[in-house]
């Protein structure tokens, strides 16, 4: 797949906030946070979208469920909650093609989405 932001971020050739970071893994804050917190959580591995995940892709895809409810805990919104969202392809609101868990918290969140 071609690059994209989230390499040259995992590479460091453009900064950003990172609030976690492991051998399969980086959470960094969201550039244009849409909640009090909102961090993303990204594969090392570039994948593009969740329909590119595959079974060798099992272990890490679900981390990134487990270090975003770290990460939740550390900042202290696990208690009044938060969600996780990974946006598909263009009706899914997917801008960047490097598959990545949203983290959003700090606020009432509305429900159902428009
Ligand atoms: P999306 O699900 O692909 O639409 O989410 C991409 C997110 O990446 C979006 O919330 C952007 O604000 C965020 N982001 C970022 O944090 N840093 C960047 O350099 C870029 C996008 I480009």
């Amino acid at each position: 797949m071609s690059e994209t932001i989230f390499t040259k971020i995992l590479n460091r050739e453009i900064p950003a906030d990172i609030v976690h970071e492991d051998d399969l893994c980086l959470a960094f804050n969201d550039i244009n946070p849409q909640a009090p917190v909102h961090f993303l959580v990204i594969p090392k591995k570039p994948i593009a979208t969740i329909n590119d995940i595959s079974e060798a892709d099992r272990e890490v895809v679900g981390h990134l469920t487990m270090v975003a409810a770290k990460v939740a805990k550390e900042m202290g919104i696990d208690q009044e909650g938060y969600r996780t969202v990974m946006n598909c392809n263009e009706f899914g609101g997917q801008s960047v093609y490097h598959i990545h868990l949203h983290v959003l918290g700090g606020k009432l969140l509305g429900w159902p989405l428009t």
